[in-house]
């Protein structure tokens, strides 16, 4: 369940100039686009609400969860690019098809920081079924695109504290 602590959806980031010159790709997966789509659209929407312009946001899809990690190791690869943010969800069926794709996905996509040295956000549910999902797409655990904008941007601050 989530508490105060773990519900990141009320931001208390204020706008920053730092913000005015990043570039931010957004990478969709289409499978269950209602939630993920949501989530993309609320990640955008928190992005302008901190500054950034429409041209500071590069967005792009993939067809499934497993496919995010390669195509943020590509955004990442753009120089431009500051961050990544990734979004899915992977829904738990009745095959260990759900196994796969999250280890996958979540040791890819951390690889893919790590080898970048660019923050590259988590942004994908893992929840055994839709219910839960909307819950954490615009209902009533928040949105979590808005957490994963939002934890690009400290990131983002935190390195240009560091460095
Ligand atoms: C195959 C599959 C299944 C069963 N479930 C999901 C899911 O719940 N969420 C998701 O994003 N993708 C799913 N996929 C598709 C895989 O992520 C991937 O696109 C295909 O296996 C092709 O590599």
């Amino acid at each position: 369940m989530a508490t105060a602590l773990k519900n990141l959806s009320k931001t208390d980031l204020a706008e920053n100039k730092l913000f005015k010159k990043l570039s931010i790709a957004i990478v969709t997966a289409d499978w269950n686009s209602e939630i993920t789509h949501s989530m993309r659209d609320a990640a955008i929407g928190f992005l302008r609400n901190q500054g950034l312009k429409a041209n500071q946001i590069l967005v792009q899809t993939v067809p499934g969860t497993f496919e995010l990690p390669l195509a943020a190791q590509w955004m990442a690869e753009n120089k431009k690019v500051d961050a990544v943010i990734t979004i899915g969800c992977v829904i738990q069926g009745e095959t260990r098809h759900f196994d796969f794709i999250c280890d996958a996905c979540a040791n890819g996509i951390m690889n893919v920081g790590l080898k970048t040295n660019k923050p590259i956000i988590f942004g994908v549910l893992t929840t055994q079924n839709l219910e839960q999902a909307q819950e954490r797409a615009g209902g009533k655990h928040g949105n979590k695109g808005i957490e994963a904008a939002e934890t690009a941007l400290k990131m983002l601050l935190l390195k240009s504290e560091l460095h």
